[in-house]
């Protein structure tokens, strides 16, 4: 066996490398190193066996192939034992602190808004939606503007095109209410209105306003008086007191401003109420005949009475917001607070 590799001794080395492997990647090492197709030591010596002399070609053929049969059958058991001690779960760390749940909440304008749906709801009043894209007939004209009126001023509306803006009041879902609707009518229309003024800790060029429309046969002011006391008393504490006082709109005749004593100083007269002890929170009154014979409602038939009021600033008010753009920052540290 002259010049011929010792295949005995290979096994021995060969076999003691495959216990040797600690892991998989190590198993995979060791056989590209002796069963490689291109560079494997044994498939080295199998190529060798053809060009033997016949004496030589059939006992040392005979070693190789079962030295390749002994070397395969050690790898897959050296495989599976390695792969029986690798765990297939990891264990679970029973002393280790729970996941803190993140609770939420409702933005404060959301908490505004949806308890004045509630208040109202209980008075009857359905909420109705409509688009923040309107057309100059739904904004303007339907609610007896007219166009030389000084709230059509381009320059105080947000016109996407001609006759298209941003609604500036949530009156135009009213508006199309009454159009498809006949009476009686008991609906409020929260939602977002867009005016370019310039920001300040007062104002933002958009705002949330919450509008109100009852319209029925014998509706009258005192129904007006009576609705929006009780919301100011629900809404702000049963110690609150309202006052009217006249005022103007084209959409509403006669027209009126309500006042609610001072939340801050309770009446006595501070900062907040320009030392009066009434802050002004809605305007209202009962619905003009143009606007609805606009609608198609005959105005000698039915009456009815509506109110407009900014969600942003009522909530200002009730929770002692300083500046409305902190509603709008998306502040953490000022939404946690509520
Ligand atoms: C304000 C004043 C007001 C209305 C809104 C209204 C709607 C229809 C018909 C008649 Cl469809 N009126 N809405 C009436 C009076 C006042 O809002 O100061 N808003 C912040």
């Amino acid at each position: 066996m002259e010049g011929l590799p010792d295949v005995q001794a290979l096994c021995r080395e060969v076999l003691a490398r495959i216990d040797a492997a600690a892991d998989a990647a190590a198993l995979e090492a060791v056989r590209i190193e002796w069963l490689g197709r291109k560079a494997g030591r044994i498939t080295a010596l199998m190529k060798q066996i053809p060009a033997l002399p016949p004496p030589e070609r059939g006992p040392f053929g005979q070693a190789v192939n079962e030295l390749k049969t002994a070397v395969t059958e050690q790898l897959a058991a050296r495989q599976a034992a390695l792969e029986a001690s690798t765990p297939k779960h990891l264990g679970v760390d029973v002393t280790m602190p729970g996941r803190r749940l993140e609770i939420g909440r409702l933005h404060p304008i959301t908490q505004a808004t949806r308890e004045m749906v509630e208040i109202f709801g209980r008075l009857g009043f359905e909420v109705v939606e409509g688009p923040e894209v309107e057309d100059e007939w739904h904004n303007f004209v339907g609610l007896n503007i007219p166009p030389e009126h000084p709230a059509r001023d381009p320059l105080d509306n947000y016109y996407l095109k001609d006759h298209v803006l941003l609604r500036t009041q949530t009156s135009t879902v009213q508006i199309r209410v009454m159009e498809h609707r006949k009476p009686p009518v008991r609906v409020i229309a929260p939602g977002r209105v867009y005016r370019p003024d310039t920001v300040d800790a007062g104002h933002s060029n958009m705002f949330h306003q919450l509008e109100g429309l009852w319209v029925e046969e014998g509706v009258t002011f005192a129904d007006l008086k009576s609705v929006l006391a009780m919301f100011a008393r629900a809404f702000f504490g049963p110690t609150v007191k309202t006052r009217f006082q006249p005022s103007y709109f084209p959409f509403t005749e006669p027209s009126a401003e309500m006042y609610v004593s001072c939340l801050l100083c309770g009446g006595a007269g501070c900062a907040a109420c320009k030392r009066t002890g009434w802050i002004e929170i809605l305007g209202c009154g009962m619905v003009a005949p143009n606007v609805f014979e606009a609608v198609g409602y005959d105005p000698e038939k039915v009456t009815g009475f509506a109110f407009g009021m900014g969600i942003d600033r009522q909530a200002m008010l009730k929770y002692g917001v300083r500046d409305i753009r902190l509603f709008f920052d998306n502040d953490l540290r000022f939404l946690r607070q509520f």
